[in-house]
């Protein structure tokens, strides 16, 4: 078995404070808030808080926009309030990990007030400036959030980069000095007791310093960035060199959002030899998986298809396979809600698809991440208009579509952000059925997804078939059975265009994971009621030999099963203990 770590063991929650529970009646989440629910988190049964930003910041894109790195944003309550929270939360055996976002700053961080002022303000290569080129941008880069990737600045007369917003103005890391302000502010944290880093972007930090114009499609203004940006030419000699610097001092999880990796970029920062980081989220998955029903950009209104998904992961499973660690999501707060983008949401199939889902992720290797209100099985919002809308992704990305090409109509766009909105998961936690879900006592942020009343974490709590009690279970089974953890995955029924299974080999154990994404019943070969019977090659041979105990069905969203039949959206999970190494097993060696 490979090397144990806690970080292989654990379930990850993610907050998103501005979001999770208002404490003082001002509409906005807080720290205090946090604290409060600290019990509810625990019954759970999660391991880590990751939370999204609580740093000072302007919130241009809600707090990825960072001002102050040492200072708690003011709508999230003080420094104190920080304290608080992170000693109540290990007090109770949950760890916290931060958001790190240093790709970029605010543009009001006193370090771009200061590089923006002069050419030869000691700062100024903090961050990237080029001067123009014929008059114009010095390239095509787009920005993710639409529009060029350079803003002018009259001040000095030249352009600075920003990927993002341009209130998000890109640090230049090919500065020692940037990349020292930033291990230093890392070790100011670490020496707080924080228990890691999310790492926002961490592929984009190394940029090639061409600065080439990017390929366009005919007639398109802006060109891909990509291949001069994501995985960047010194990436990993910035990640080992912060390894060095910081992360290695101290016992931390850390997960870099890399966004555009892929698997042999993923085995370098998720390198075994713990020479980088724990592990990366990638987006096959989540970006890719209806790519074929794209509108405009990211943009579509589609469903993915679960063979798509299923190829996806299974890919991810084999080949990081004892070479990397890996992360396993459907959700997070840049992404729709998953039970509507991979389930079924409708109310008669809503629970059943939840739990499905989260079977089908829970049970694969890797750790494992809940978006807050996942485990409620939270859907997707009916945002009626742009004004309901709060993400500048999607304001920016309506009116450069909408407005300004007007390539598509308005309809047809809220449909795109009905569906895969990033507002979808920042719709306030529903934690019951009072007015705006419990969430404020003032008026919300954002509007309360109209449903709270029936989805809610009250009536989870107080109903034993709740998601809620089903992502408990799963998790609290990953906890004691270390073949979820460390056991080697095998794809299984891999032509079947209804079900997803797999199964999970470890020492003289075999679990058997069977997934139906439909809401039809699905012959099944794999589970007969008498495994005996099981025709599938997988456990045909492995029968013979004789079972240290029966067959253990860890878990299931039904209670009664069907004969060689998977009913609408069941999934099952059934754990083989062999009383001697059976020939299956002996095998794999
Ligand atoms: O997201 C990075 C990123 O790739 C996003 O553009 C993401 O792919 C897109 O939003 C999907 O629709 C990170 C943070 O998670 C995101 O919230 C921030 O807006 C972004 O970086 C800039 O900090
Ligand atoms: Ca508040």
């Amino acid at each position: 078995m490979e090397e144990r770590k806690w970080w292989k063991e654990a379930v990850i929650y993610q907050i998103y404070p501005r979001s999770f529970a208002d404490s003082n009646g001002d509409g906005i989440g807080d720290l205090n808030g946090i604290t409060a629910h600290l019990p509810y988190l625990q019954k759970l049964g999660v391991d880590v808080l990751w939370l999204s930003p609580v740093y000072q910041s302007p919130n241009d894109d809600n707090g990825y926009d960072i001002s102050d790195y040492r200072a708690i944003m003011k709508e999230f309550g003080t420094m104190e309030d920080f304290d608080r929270l992170l000693a109540e939360a290990h007090a109770r055996g949950l760890k916290i990990v931060m958001d790190l976002v240093v790709n970029h700053t605010s543009d009001e961080h006193p370090w771009f007030i200061e590089s923006r002022s002069s050419r030869d303000s000691a700062y100024r290569d903090y961050y990237i400036w080029k001067e123009p080129r014929d008059g114009r941008e010095p390239n095509n880069w787009p920005s993710c959030f639409s529009g060029s990737a350079w803003e002018y600045c009259e001040e000095t007369g030249m352009y600075y980069l920003h990927l993002f917003s341009k209130k998000q103005p890109d640090l230049n890391w090919e500065n020692p000095q940037v990349r020292r302000e930033v291990y230093d502010m890392m070790t100011w944290w670490c020496e707080k007791g924080i228990d890691g880093f999310r790492m926002d972007v961490v592929s984009f930090f190394s940029k090639d310093q061409r600065f080439p114009d990017g390929a366009a499609a005919p007639g398109e203004k802006y060109g891909d960035f990509g291949p001069f940006v994501i995985n960047g030419p010194r990436i990993h000699e910035f990640l080992r060199e912060m390894n060095r610097e910081v992360l290695s001092k101290y016992d931390l999880m850390t997960v870099g959002e890399a966004a555009g990796v892929n698997i042999e970029e993923a085995k370098k920062y998720a390198a075994a030899d713990g020479s980088e980081l724990n592990m990366v989220f990638h987006f096959e998955h989540t970006d890719g998986a209806a790519a074929d029903q794209k509108v405009v950009g990211k943009w579509d209104h589609g469903k993915p298809r679960m063979p798509v998904i299923r190829q996806i992961l299974n890919k991810w499973q084999l080949e990081l396979e004892g070479k990397a660690w890996g992360s396993l999501y459907w959700d997070n707060h840049d992404q729709p809600r998953a039970v509507s983008r991979f389930g079924n949401d409708a109310p008669d199939w809503r629970v059943l698809s939840a739990k499905m889902l989260a079977t089908c992720l829970h049970l694969q290797k890797g750790t494992p991440y809940i978006y807050q209100g996942e485990e409620l099985g939270m859907t997707n919002t009916p945002f009626a208009s742009l004004e309901d809308c709060r993400d500048i992704e999607s304001i920016n990305a309506f009116r450069q579509y909408v407005t300004e090409m007007k390539i598509i109509s308005g309809e047809e766009m809220m449909q795109c952000i009905r569906t895969m909105g990033r507002d979808n998961a920042r719709t306030p936690m529903q934690w019951d059925s009072s007015a705006n879900a419990g969430f404020t006592t003032g008026t919300p942020w954002i509007m309360v997804n109209p449903n709270y009343t029936q989805i809610n974490a009250e009536a989870a709590l107080a109903n034993p078939d709740s998601v809620f009690y089903y992502y408990q279970k799963l998790i609290r089974l990953r906890h004691e059975l270390p073949i979820i953890a460390y056991g080697r995955f095998e794809p299984l029924l891999e032509d079947s265009d209804a079900i997803y299974a797999y199964r999970r080999i470890m020492d003289d154990q075999i679990l058997l994971v069977a997934c139906n994404w439909t809401a039809a019943e699905q012959p099944c070969a794999l589970f007969t009621l008498d495994p005996a019977e099981a025709s599938s090659n997988t456990l045909t041979e492995a029968v013979q030999d004789t079972y240290a105990a029966p067959p253990q069905e860890l878990i299931s969203n039904y209670s009664a099963h069907k004969s060689g039949i998977l009913q609408p959206y069941e999934a099952r999970a059934v754990l083989y203990r062999f009383k001697t190494r059976s020939r299956v097993l002996r095998d794999e060696e």
